[in-house]
């Protein structure tokens, strides 16, 4: 099938019939036990989401429907062979499985594309907030105004079938995540480049035009976007963004509530917005010393500073991962490759060897390691995408491949909705 919709048609079914076996003949086989560290710990090790798209390994890291990043970068089509893998290849991989063609997956780019217009509407809306509003407060408010045209509102409303639920999923889902680039554009345009919006570049793929949209053009910043939506869009689901996805879809919220609720949880510092708060971080460095070329003693300096005054290090740490995040080792390849003498780049690659020691001395942090964002920003910074504000949504764009995909599965397999049992202090205190 060049057509991904009638590819999905063909595996629901399969699909059910493997859930209803699981339910029917191991509903009670145990996955762990539920212990008090886990109530008191953010339900940290507690197996308790279905999540078809991705799996992380505490040492190994993310795998893409068993596939790793290398496997993704040696096999998903790219623009050029030996290219960075296409977002759309990666949405369709999630979805489906399956590793798709080039055919296949430049009919997405088109599916994309014909989905691609934001109506009037959500610009203004966005223009109602005032520009130095945050660009996640802009872009979740761009993703609520999108809402407006949401298919599966409309047909639930009208009495569809339950059995026909992802069909309108489906819709909202690939409208949502077609359209997200150019809401994305538009806050960064409005309030870093005075407003002068770019029209979209029909010749382009996914991530070619989103770069595009921004305002870059050097084929090396669109081969890095490529990458980057790539590694960002999914990390299996129990993360704060895709788990609240979930969450508030499962009661029939459609895919632009349950995707804008999950926006916000990205904009927490501990998740998405560490992007942001690492190039911060790092200037701020570069800003104490006046230089990046820093010292070893000074870096521990400044890194027991900023433990000292009750803070984290960003882009350090992780709540599954016990290992570099694969997704900051391909990052450091790409750099690597193109830009090894940037003073920021060289100050990420020895913050690797300096904070790790640092963070373990602490004797609490369970994983000392480098994650996602302790590399993006210097990349992007690099292309000429300073502005560290705007790196969640970036991040955002991102995620909605992965949780796009999820969304249309939950209605597919008719999942039910999530409402684990709570459990007050004194309850806890006489259980134990
Ligand atoms: N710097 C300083 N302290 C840290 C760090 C760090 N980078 N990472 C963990 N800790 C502390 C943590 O605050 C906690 O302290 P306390 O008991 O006093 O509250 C202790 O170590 C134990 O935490 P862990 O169990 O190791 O980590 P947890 O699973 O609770 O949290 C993160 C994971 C990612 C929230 C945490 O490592 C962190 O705050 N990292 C910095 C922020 C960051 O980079 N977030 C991005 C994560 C990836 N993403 O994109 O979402
Ligand atoms: C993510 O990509 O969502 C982050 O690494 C956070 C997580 O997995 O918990």
């Amino acid at each position: 099938n060049l057509d991904l919709q009638s590819e999905l048609r063909e595996l629901i079914p399969e699909y059910q019939e493997r859930v209803k076996k699981l339910k029917t003949d191991y509903g009670k086989v145990e996955l762990g036990n539920i212990t008090v560290d886990m109530v008191l710990g953010g339900m940290r090790g507690m197996t308790a989401l279905l999540w078809l798209g991705s799996a992380v390994d505490p040492e190994e890291g993310i795998r893409f429907r068993g596939m790793t990043i290398p496997d993704c970068q040696k096999l998903l089509p790219g623009v050029k062979p030996g290219g960075e893998p296409l977002p759309e290849a990666i949405l369709w991989l999630l979805l489906t499985g399956k590793i798709p063609s080039k055919e296949q997956v430049d009919s997405l780019s088109q599916e994309l594309q014909t989905r691609a217009t934001v109506p009037d509407y959500v610009f203004k809306a966005i223009d109602a907030l005032p520009v130095s509003a945050h660009p996640m407060t802009q872009f979740t408010t761009g993703v609520m105004a999108l809402q407006v045209q949401s298919e599966f509102q409309k047909q639930h409303q009208s009495g569809l079938a339950k059995a026909r639920y992802w069909e309108p999923t489906y819709e909202d889902s690939m409208n949502l995540i077609a359209r997200l680039p150019a809401v994305a554009a538009y806050v960064y345009r409005r309030i870093f480049k005075d407003g002068k919006i770019i029209p979209r570049d029909e010749s382009l793929d996914y991530g070619g035009n989103y770069a595009h949209m921004l305002g870059f053009d050097d084929p090396q910043m669109l081969e890095f976007m490529r990458l980057y939506i790539t590694i960002h869009s999914d990390h299996e689901g129990g993360n704060v963004s895709s788990h609240t996805a979930h969450l508030v879809s499962t009661p029939l919220a459609d895919p632009y509530l349950a995707f804008a609720a999950a926006l916000n949880g990205l904009a927490g510092p501990l998740h998405g917005l560490a992007n942001q708060e690492v190039l911060r971080w790092i200037r701020s460095v570069v800003a104490e010393f006046g230089t990046p070329h820093i010292s070893t003693e000074e870096l521990k300096e400044y890194i027991h500073k900023t433990l000292n005054s009750g803070q984290v290090v960003p882009g350090y740490g992780h709540g599954v991962l016990r290992k570099t995040d694969p997704r900051y080792t391909c990052q450091r390849e790409f750099a690597l490759k193109h830009l090894p003498d940037d003073p920021y780049f060289q100050l990420v690659s020895k913050l690797k060897e300096v904070v790790p020691p640092i963070l373990l001395q602490l004797g609490k942090v369970k994983n000392p390691w480098p994650n996602v964002d302790a590399h993006s920003g210097v990349l992007l910074n690099y292309y000429g995408l300073t502005e560290e504000n705007y790196y969640t949504v970036l991040f955002g764009v991102s995620r909605s491949i992965g949780v796009g995909p999820q969304l249309i599965w939950d209605r597919a397999l008719g999942l039910p909705l999530e409402r684990p049992k709570s459990i007050t202090l004194e309850k806890l205190e006489a259980i134990c």
